[in-house]
Formats: C-alpha cells, sequence, structure tokens
C-alpha cells in the first residue's frame, strides 16, 4: 500500500502531467494559428502522450489501494513569440518534468517503497526521450537558420513533423 508522502507526490504528478498535456495542447494551437499545420500536428500529438502518462500515474495510484485526487490545472503559459522559444520553453518544462520524476525517485528510494521506485524508472527512461526529442527539434530549427531561418527552410521544417 501507498504511504501518504507516496500518495501525494504521485498526485501531483497527475496534476503535472496534465498541465503538459494542456501546455502541448496550447502551443499545438499556436503553431496553427502562425501556419505551421506540422509543428500543431507534432505538439497535438505529444498532448495525447502527456495524458496517457497522467493516465498511467493515475492507474497506478489506484492499483496501489491508494486515493486519486483529479485537481485544478493550471492555465498554460502565454503563447511563444516564435518557434524557437516555442522550443525552448517546451525544452525547459520537461526538464522541468525531469526533476519531478526524480523526486518521486527519490521519495520512493528514502521510505523503501521498490513498486513506486520500480514503477518510476519507466518515466526515467521516458524523459530521456522526450528530452531527446525536443533537443532533436531544436537541432532542426538550428540547422534552418534559428531565429532567423528563411520561410522556406521553417516550411521543410514543418512539413517533416
Ligand atoms: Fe513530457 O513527459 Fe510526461 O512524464
Amino acid at each position: 500500500r501507498l504511504s501518504k508522502k507516496i500518495e501525494e507526490i504521485l498526485n501531483f504528478q497527475v496534476t503535472k502531467e496534465a498541465e503538459a498535456a494542456q501546455i502541448y495542447l496550447s502551443y499545438g494551437c499556436w503553431a496553427d494559428s502562425e501556419g505551421y499545420g506540422g509543428i500543431a500536428n507534432f505538439l497535438f500529438r505529444h498532448c495525447q502522450e502527456e495524458r496517457d502518462h497522467m493516465m498511467k500515474v493515475m492507474q497506478y495510484i489506484m492499483e496501489r489501494g491508494g486515493t486519486v485526487q483529479i485537481k485544478a490545472i493550471k492555465a498554460p503559459p502565454a503563447n511563444p513569440k516564435n518557434l524557437q522559444e516555442c522550443f525552448e520553453k517546451t525544452f525547459k518544462h520537461e526538464v522541468d518534468n525531469t526533476n519531478a520524476i526524480y523526486d518521486i525517485v527519490n521519495l520512493a528510494h528514502e521510505e523503501k517503497d521498490w513498486a513506486t521506485y520500480n514503477f518510476a524508472q519507466w518515466f526515467v527512461k521516458e524523459q530521456i526521450e522526450e528530452e531527446k526529442l525536443v533537443m532533436e527539434l531544436l537541432d532542426k530549427l538550428k540547422i534552418a537558420g534559428g531565429p532567423n531561418a528563411s520561410n522556406e527552410s521553417l516550411l521543410t521544417l514543418d512539413t517533416q513533423l
């Protein structure tokens, strides 16, 4: 059974994943309104992934006899100024989320809750992928010319995504 502290931190993560989904959703809408249909699609797909993460944590809490608390989620941040900022901010959100996962790992270790420790490892691995994905986006944007990228190269990037 989950301890109170573990239950709390996992519930915090449920909200965090929901917030991450909202961020991708809102950035996706922003990208679409800027004419980046491919990037919007990419961000919407990722929004769904974050919701899957939320469900995964939620299900784990229930399986372990805990109580899930669905809480209010923060409004997503303001729209980015451009693609560079969009990807940079996305990367920051992912790093922030990685740290939240590490908090779970640390607490599980401290409490010798090996089931939660093991459960959290899936997220540790997943975060490597998530950070890598956004870093690749930033790399691609850099190749396209970064903040000075031409419309043509942005269009190519958008089509790729
Ligand atoms: Fe983007 O990550 Fe969820 O956990």
